[in-house]
């Protein structure tokens, strides 16, 4: 039998890594669609029909037919839905959902920005480039202050969606040119996400090519 997901992204996206990430930790199988977006692909009509954003990932659902966008909002339906990563209690879940949004305002930008500048996907005038560095930095920083003495971001006994969300940013960290043993607390919890049994790292998890499960 088919399964159920499919996600339609590109190897190099940050945003589509953090779904793949999360359904390999979930151990949720899913059959992957490369999207061209050197030849636009994420443009054309019939993928907006999948994004409205045209942007990647799009998760698709072969069992209801849904199709879904924006990569946090995904990792949080896939929590609720698989009961994998979501949080002991009501509580916790709020401390995580609190956690991606403050990453998604305050650290994505400063990390995936840079990472693409250095890439050569993103051209930018110097004094833009170090504002995006100084955010990335500035979000390491808060970061680091806040998993002081704590093993998981919304503080319960295991990690939830916000340590595979928060995750799928900071670990493009030394691509964007950021040490992250200036942020020990930081390295220390990415190292125990690292360690999740089915762990793949961002270089290793997405396919260069569509592959079918
Ligand atoms: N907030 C979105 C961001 C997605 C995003 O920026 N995707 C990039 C690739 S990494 C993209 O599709 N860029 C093309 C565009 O925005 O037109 C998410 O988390 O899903």
């Amino acid at each position: 039998m088919a399964a159920r997901y499919v996600l339609h992204g590109i190897f190099a996206s940050g945003p589509t890594y953090k779904v793949g990430l999360m359904l390999t930790l979930a151990g949720v199988p899913f059959a992957y669609e490369h999207v061209n977006m050197m030849q636009g692909a994420h443009k054309s009509p019939d993928y907006i029909a999948k994004n409205r954003y045209g942007q990647v990932p799009c998760l698709e659902d072969r069992e209801t037919g849904r199709l879904m966008c924006q990569s946090s909002a995904i990792l949080e339906y896939l929590a609720e839905t698989s009961g994998k990563f979501a949080g002991a209690d009501a509580a916790e879940r709020q401390a995580a959902r609190e956690w991606v949004h403050w990453s998604n305002d305050r650290l994505t930008r400063g990390i995936y920005r840079p990472r693409g500048i250095k890439f050569g996907f993103l051209k930018v005038p110097e004094d833009v480039a170090a504002h995006y560095t100084a955010e990335g930095k500035a979000g390491l920083a808060e970061l680091d202050k806040h998993l002081a003495g704590k093993t998981w971001l919304a503080g319960g006994a295991g990690p939830t969606f916000a340590d595979i969300d928060v995750y799928g940013v900071v670990g493009y960290a030394g691509q964007a040119g950021f040490d992250l043993g200036e942020v020990p607390n930081v390295k220390a919890w990415a190292a125990r996400v690292e360690a999740l049994p089915g762990f793949q790292s961002v270089d290793a998890l997405l396919p260069k090519e569509s592959r079918a499960a």
